[in-house]
């Protein structure tokens, strides 16, 4: 089989090459490539207006972001985060020279399980990290509710959740810090980027100085930030997803929608359905395999699948706590973590993106339902 014909977990959506070729020519022109150019002015003005929030913070992808949103907030201590999330969301606490307190998920929609945060806050806690997985909303009144009752702040770490609304505002606005990723495997992306949305001008200024090396003004540094900005080419390819992203986000959901109907009665895997209330970016299509229903184990399928060149993914399996800088904290026994743990043993990401063909949605289904039956 030629490379071409392999199926990938997924695919990036890109804009039209001359539109962009007629950007890079104002970029080339006026050479200005970065450092709050003319291209980043007007992405972070037209990001804000689609996403329906004020204050945005561009960042050259979302691990600095997150990253520097802990330091924006001086969060130090421990912090209560999910294990079932990609990495850089643990990393940017071990940045920070912050301990991460995992908390297991709810087993509904995989999100941090608020019902077990209380027992997991000690003295040292400061924050709680959770993660809009896939895209799911966290229960995020319960875990303010918290937060407010703790004095704890809220640092949502919103890599997937580009254009998710509940009930018709975003998820990503409100009192509390959240975080995009932009890269290329993402809903939205600008290559490499990613973003931090926040509540008032008063903390957009802090952040953008701490991307920004800690500079306001010329010759002031306010204390040691990082080089996280989002340059001009990212900026200027940003603009112009901006005008397919709906389309985009619909062509998925078709996908998605076509997936469900072909698996919806095989027994033994399982998928989410629409929440009522959300307006879904369908950015992933994870279903989970139960061994005994299924009569296969989730990495049987997984290996079943790539015999035929299509590479789903385990989001999100090792789980962050199982990762050898983690694995020695208390909180990250699988006692602490059952669902977590069950989850990521069953958890396959079929391939999902706007431009798959529907023909090869109903080869992969196909595949999975002659396997059961084999
Ligand atoms: N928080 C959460 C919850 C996240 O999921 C992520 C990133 C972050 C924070 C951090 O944000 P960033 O710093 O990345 O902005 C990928 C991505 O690298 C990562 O961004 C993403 N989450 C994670 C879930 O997935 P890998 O190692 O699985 O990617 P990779 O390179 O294997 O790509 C998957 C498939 O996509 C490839 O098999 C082929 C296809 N692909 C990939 C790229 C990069 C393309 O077709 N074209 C491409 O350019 O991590």
């Amino acid at each position: 089989m030629k490379e071409e014909d392999k199926i990938f977990v997924t695919q990036p959506a890109m804009p039209p090459l001359d539109e962009f070729i007629n950007s890079l020519t104002e970029i080339w022109d006026n050479k200005i490539l970065t450092n709050n150019g003319p291209f980043h002015i007007k992405f972070e003005k037209a990001l804000a207006d689609y996403l329906g929030v004020n204050n945005i913070s561009l960042f050259s992808n979302g691990t600095l972001a997150l990253i520097t949103a802990l330091q924006a907030l001086r969060i130090t201590g421990e912090v209560i985060t999910t294990p079932f999330s990609f990495v850089a969301t643990t990393h940017s606490l071990w940045w920070n020279n912050i301990k991460p307190v995992f908390v297991d998920i709810e087993p509904d929609y995989f999100t941090l399980d608020p019902e077990k945060i209380e027992a997991a806050i000690t003295p040292q806690t400061t924050a709680i990290m959770p993660v809009h997985v896939y895209g799911n909303p966290c229960k995020m009144a319960r875990i303010q509710e918290i937060a407010d009752t703790y004095g704890l702040k809220i640092i949502y770490d919103a890599a997937h959740a580009f254009g998710v609304k509940q009930n018709g505002s975003s998820v990503l606005k409100g009192e509390n810090l959240s975080i995009l990723s932009f890269h290329a495997t993402k809903v939205f992306n600008t290559i490499e980027g990613g973003a931090i949305i926040c509540p008032d001008e008063k903390s957009k200024k802090r952040i953008d100085y701490l991307k920004n090396f800690g500079f306001a003004g010329e010759t002031t540094v306010i204390e040691p930030g990082i080089n996280a900005k989002m340059n001009e080419l990212q900026a200027a390819y940003g603009l112009l997803q901006l005008k397919s992203v709906d389309n985009y986000i619909l062509q998925r959901k078709v996908v998605t929608e076509l997936y469900r109907q072909y698996l919806r009665d095989v027994s033994g895997i399982a998928f989410f359905d629409d929440i009522s209330g959300i307006d879904h970016n369908y950015a992933y299509f994870p279903i989970t395999v139960d061994v005994k229903k299924y009569g296969r184990s989730r990495d049987d399928l997984y290996e079943k699948l790539k015999s035929h060149n299509i590479f789903g993914r385990r989001y999100f399996y090792p789980l962050i706590s199982q990762f050898p800088t983690y694995r020695g904290l208390a909180s990250s026994s699988q006692y602490n973590l059952p669902v977590a743990t069950k989850i990521a043993n069953q958890i396959l990401c079929l391939p999902i993106y706007p431009h798959l063909p529907h023909a090869d949605v109903e080869r992969i289904c196909n595949i999975i339902i002659k396997f059961k039956q084999s």
